[in-house]
Parts: structure tokens; C-alpha cells; sequence
């Protein structure tokens, strides 16, 4: 895919289809061993408070339960690594892009997360599923250019709202504008645990 239309994709839809060339197989075999290994290690995130929560930084937190961990050496060089920088920076029009947040997500049958926004420092967050049977994610890229206040006012009574389905693929990464545009995970629908891995980038450069 050349860059204009990387970019233009970005404008128009907020997100960005990255080139499965950019990412080794071997090192997609490593995230998956790695994401097993640390899975004992992982932590319970089990945000209870109903509602959404306008923070500051324009993000929205809401109800969320899932495992998390930070990942370790394969998943350091999947957010260090040069093809996934460029691919941010061409999508998103910024000069460089660092990866500032990163981590493994284990989802339980039922666990799920509301809709939100994330963190207002990303520019741009990518996701791939490590398991087969994670299924799309929900997102409303009509409300990307909402502000917080709009947002909440829409959606506080709806954590799961009549929105479009973001294909989270298997092994394959895709952005998204997750600072801007409301997204969430239903409640896990499989009889198996199944793994997210997550990459956010920001302009350091400003
Ligand atoms: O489960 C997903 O696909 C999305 C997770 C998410 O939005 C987040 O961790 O902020
Ligand atoms: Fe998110």
C-alpha cells in the first residue's frame, strides 16, 4: 500500500491497515510463546464504576474487566521496530512516532470493556489478535471529531451502542484513531480465553 493512500485512509476513517510485510512471522510465533509464557504473571483489571468517566486528557474511561501484562522482549521489538514507527508516522502525517504503551490483553469468556476513549497522548493505537476467536471489536467512527462532553452525553447510557464492527485479525496488525473515536469489546462470546496484543504510539517530537 503506498503511503497517500495510508494517509488518506487515516483521514477518512481514522484507521490504518498495516502491510503484513512488516511484521516477520517468526516474530508473531514469539509474541504468541511470549504472551503464554507471562500469562501467570498477568494482572486482573476490574474497573467496577458504571459509567463513563470524561478524564481530562479527553479520554473516557468505563467498566472494563480483563487480564493484562506489559509483555517482555518480543513485544518490546514489535513496538521498536522501525516498519510499525513508519507505517504511524505515515498515517497519522507526524514526523516520528514512539511507542509509549504496550501490552498483552487476555480476555475470559465474558470478560469485556465499555466504550471509551483512550489515553489522549495516542496518536494512534494498533491491535492483532494472538487467537483465533477474539472477534471484532465495536467502534463509532462517526463520533471521532465529538468532544468529551458530546460523547458522554451520547453514549452514558449505552456500553455497548449500535455502532460498526472493527475486525480485530489474527496475526495481522490494524490502527486506529482509539483516542478519538469511541470503541469497545462486548462481552467475550467464545468457551476459550483469547489474547490481544496492543501497540500505542505518540509524536515525542512536539
Ligand atoms: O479489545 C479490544 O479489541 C480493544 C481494547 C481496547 O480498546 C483498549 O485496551 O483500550
Ligand atoms: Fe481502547
Amino acid at each position: 500500500m503506498s503511503a497517500g493512500t495510508l494517509r488518506q485512509t487515516w483521514l477518512a476513517e481514522g484507521r490504518a491497515d498495516v502491510p503484513a510485510d512488516a511484521v516477520e512471522a517468526g516474530l508473531w510465533e514469539e509474541l504468541a510463546e511470549e504472551a503464554e509464557r507471562l500469562e501467570p504473571f498477568a494482572v486482573v483489571r476490574h474497573n467496577q464504576r458504571p459509567g463513563l468517566l470524561a478524564m481530562r486528557d479527553g479520554s473516557i474511561t468505563s467498566p472494563q474487566r480483563c487480564t493484562v501484562h506489559p509483555g517482555g522482549a518480543a513485544l518490546r521489538a514489535l513496538a521498536q521496530s522501525k516498519a510499525l514507527a513508519d507505517v504511524a508516522a505515515e498515517a497519522t502525517g507526524a514526523p516520528t512516532m514512539t511507542a509509549i504503551r504496550f501490552g498483552f490483553k487476555y480476555y475470559q469468556p465474558t470478560d469485556y470493556m465499555h466504550v471509551h476513549r483512550d489515553d489522549g497522548k495516542f496518536e494512534i493505537t494498533f491491535s492483532a489478535a494472538l487467537t483465533s476467536g477474539l472477534g471484532a471489536m465495536g467502534w463509532l467512527p462517526n463520533l471521532r471529531w465529538l468532544t468529551t462532553a458530546e460523547v458522554v452525553g451520547r453514549l452514558a447510557e449505552t456500553p455497548y451502542p449500535d455502532g460498526d464492527a472493527f475486525p480485530i485479525q489474527y496475526r495481522a496488525l490494524t490502527g486506529f484513531d482509539g483516542s478519538r473515536i469511541p470503541h469497545w469489546r462486548a462481552p467475550l462470546d467464545s468457551e476459550s480465553r483469547e489474547v490481544l496484543v496492543t501497540v500505542c504510539f505518540t509524536d515525542l517530537s512536539v
